[in-house]
């Protein structure tokens, strides 16, 4: 090894092992209480769910936990479904553009170890997802951007592709004419793609991959590659996933939010709930005009789900079982 080179992994490896050493010792000055051995599911597990009505994407999942494959795998082949659906209009290919006409991605996904990956204004490449995973397993990275990510996922085989297809640009066409940025609430049923899982041995990962708000301003970034914002798995306790307008989800560190909930006892159901009340009590909220909703899992496979407005739905596999479910809102029509 060149010296230069020796100083320098010499040098990193004592940083390294001075990081490690004090991570160690505040691991030790915190009393360990193994949460997850203590707790049984009380469901039937494995289980799958997923923001909004996206049957095909749960049943694919299922399919794969069914082969034996990782959590991982029925997450990513999950969200692949949605990515490559050229009637969902808010992930992947055929997502809605931009103001300027680009279609950019983003994604993340999070495993039982808490180790995660991340891609953010992505563009070109369909699966998004696909991408987010690799960051995590294969850079010393958690979160790419933009062109680095784009010139990443070519350099792992990824195929580069117009998003924007026939129909997505005629919407932005149309669009255009008046050009009036308005959060849409609830776009068809289906939308940004979340999805938690936990397997037979009760261990949880989650994903998320959308093309963000449509008609954005140019280089917008949402919550959902953000850990912590638009997904987060903590092993011990529970993982939530977020859906609707991100920037009021970062300023709450919405999913985060929601699995310290459970952690302090909450049912996913309760800890969705008060995650959705923290946005719309914030003095100034503007919650009439905006849709958000989280969908949650416990480390006993309870699951929970709630929006501000009507029209959020959760699917749900468990038991040979694909199912779709409306979930309870905030605000009730009179
Ligand atoms: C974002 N949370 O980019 C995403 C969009 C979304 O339902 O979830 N739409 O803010």
């Amino acid at each position: 090894m060149k010296r230069r080179n020796f100083i320098k992994n010499a040098s990193l490896t004592g940083i390294g092992l001075a990081v490690t050493s004090s991570l160690t010792n505040c691991a030790e000055k915190t009393p360990k209480k193994n949460v997850a051995a203590a707790v049984k599911p009380k469901t039937s597990l494995p289980l799958v769910i997923a923001t909004w009505n996206v049957p095909n994407a749960t049943a694919k999942a299922w399919e794969v936990l069914q082969e034996g494959k990782s959590l991982l795998d029925a997450l990513e082949q999950g969200c692949m479904v949605e990515e490559a659906d050229l009637n969902n209009s808010s992930v992947g290919k055929a997502g809605l553009p931009d103001r300027d006409g680009n279609v950019t991605l983003d994604a993340c996904i999070m495993n039982d170890k808490g180790d995660c990956g991340s891609v953010v204004y992505l563009q070109n490449i369909t699966h998004a997802i696909s991408v987010a995973r690799k960051v995590m397993e294969e850079t010393p990275h958690v979160m790419l951007a933009g062109k680095g990510a784009e010139q990443f996922a070519i350099s792992k085989g990824f195929k580069q592709e117009d998003l924007l297809t026939e129909d997505s640009r005629k919407k932005w066409e149309e669009w255009k004419i008046k050009s009036e940025y308005k959060p849409i609430i609830n776009i068809e049923n289906h939308d940004t793609i979340g999805m938690l899982a936990i397997d037979e041995n009760g261990d949880l990962s989650g994903a998320c991959t959308t093309s963000g708000l449509a008609y954005k301003m140019g280089g917008r970034v949402g919550d959902s590659p953000i850990i912590g914002s638009g997904l987060f798995v903590d092993n011990e306790i529970g993982a939530a996933v977020a859906t609707g307008m991100g920037e009021e989800v970062v300023k709450t560190v919405g999913s985060f939010l929601v699995v310290e909930l459970m952690r302090q006892g909450k049912s996913p159901q309760e800890a969705c709930e008060e995650a959705i009340k923290r946005i719309v009590n914030k003095p100034d909220s503007n919650h009439e005009n905006f849709q958000v909703a989280y969908i949650a899992v416990n480390k006993n496979g309870e699951t929970g789900s709630y929006s501000i407005h009507e029209g959020f739905s959760m699917t749900k596999y468990q038991n040979e079982k694909n199912e779709n479910t409306q979930a309870d809102f905030y605000i009730k029509k009179k």
